[in-house]
């Protein structure tokens, strides 16, 4: 294992890499599983931080579920690094929290952005004609296959053939399910500036959804008070666009993690998925403060 830097974007085996070297050099703090396969069997590696407490609350957060959205992948890393060089100066509700961290959940669809086509969003799925790929973020078990998710393989939204019938997100479905006392499930995109909360399937919210704007709104405060730009808070459906099969939603909705977000990290437009990696550092910090209001907000749910 080795360290990495947050100057450039790095690829799949220096992602895991860093996990690995993290696990070897903080053993008492982290350990590296790996949940699953990909489907061309690439690992799907977790980062559990946690000082080990019985009777902690448990957080996930993950990365890389679209492929194009790099920076997403380097902010989790970025978190997991503040976090294990620093966590005794950490509040409460960061060191008496099981931290589950997954920064590339599409490892096939990040490489082949890497090597092949920059802007690819999907995983790498062989589809029956020419057209490969299933949109992860369109694959989850909650009202699967509904707005905003196609039965095309050849669109950009393809939610596959079933819910869960991509190995990525089934690892993903059997390794929250093993575990309990989830509070709080985090997933990074790009780009936008958003703050997003269920539901996401429709212009719909759940009943406490008062909770996750409130928690929302002063994550998107704390992002301004550590010098980033403004992040639109609101329900996915209503403030994005209703899309169904979201790793939100099922989080919600059927593992019952109350704090459940989506946020879409910078930029605005200006460069879109394509961000510099000059822009890694402040995107990443400004996420790291939206991620410790959320995780104060679960400690105390
Ligand atoms: O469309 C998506 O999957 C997300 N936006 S992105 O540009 N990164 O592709 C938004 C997902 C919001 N959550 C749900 N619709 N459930
Ligand atoms: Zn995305």
């Amino acid at each position: 294992g080795h360290r990495l830097t947050w100057q450039a974007y790095h690829r799949l085996t220096d992602i895991h890499g860093y996990l690995d070297y993290l696990a070897e050099t903080y053993p008492d703090l982290c350990s590296v599983q790996t949940i699953g396969q990909s489907v061309l069997g690439k690992d799907i590696k977790v980062l559990k931080v946690s000082n080990g407490k019985p009777g902690n609350k448990a957080m996930w957060v993950d990365g890389g579920i679209h492929a194009r959205e790099w920076i997403s992948p380097s902010t989790v890393t970025y978190i997991i690094n503040q976090f294990v060089t620093n966590i005794e100066s950490e509040p409460a509700s960061i060191q008496n929290m099981d931290w589950y961290f997954a920064p590339v959940l599409n490892p096939d669809g990040y490489e082949y952005s890497h090597t092949v086509d920059r802007l690819w969003r999907k995983n790498r799925a062989r589809g029956v004609g020419q057209c490969s790929g299933t949109d992860l973020n369109r694959n989850f078990g909650y009202r699967w296959g509904g707005k905003g998710s196609s039965k095309n393989p050849c669109t950009e939204t393809y939610g596959g053939s079933g819910p869960f019938s991509e190995p990525e997100t089934a690892s993903v479905e059997r390794f929250i399910r093993s575990i309990q006392n989830w509070k709080a499930y985090i997933s990074f995109h790009s780009y936008g500036q958003y703050i997003l909360y269920p539901w996401g399937y429709d212009r719909v919210v759940p009943p406490d959804y008062k909770d996750l704007e409130a928690v929302a709104r002063r994550a998107a405060q704390a992002i301004r008070t550590a010098g980033g730009p403004s992040y639109t808070i609101g329900p996915a459906g209503g403030t994005l666009y209703p899309a169904s099969g979201g790793s939100d939603d099922w989080a919600k909705g059927v593992m019952k993690m109350k704090y459940a977000y989506t946020i879409e990290l910078r930029d605005s437009g200006r460069f879109g998925f394509v961000l510099p990696a000059n822009y890694i550092q402040p995107t990443a910090r400004e996420a790291l403060a939206a991620l410790k209001v959320i995780a104060e907000a679960a400690y105390l749910a």
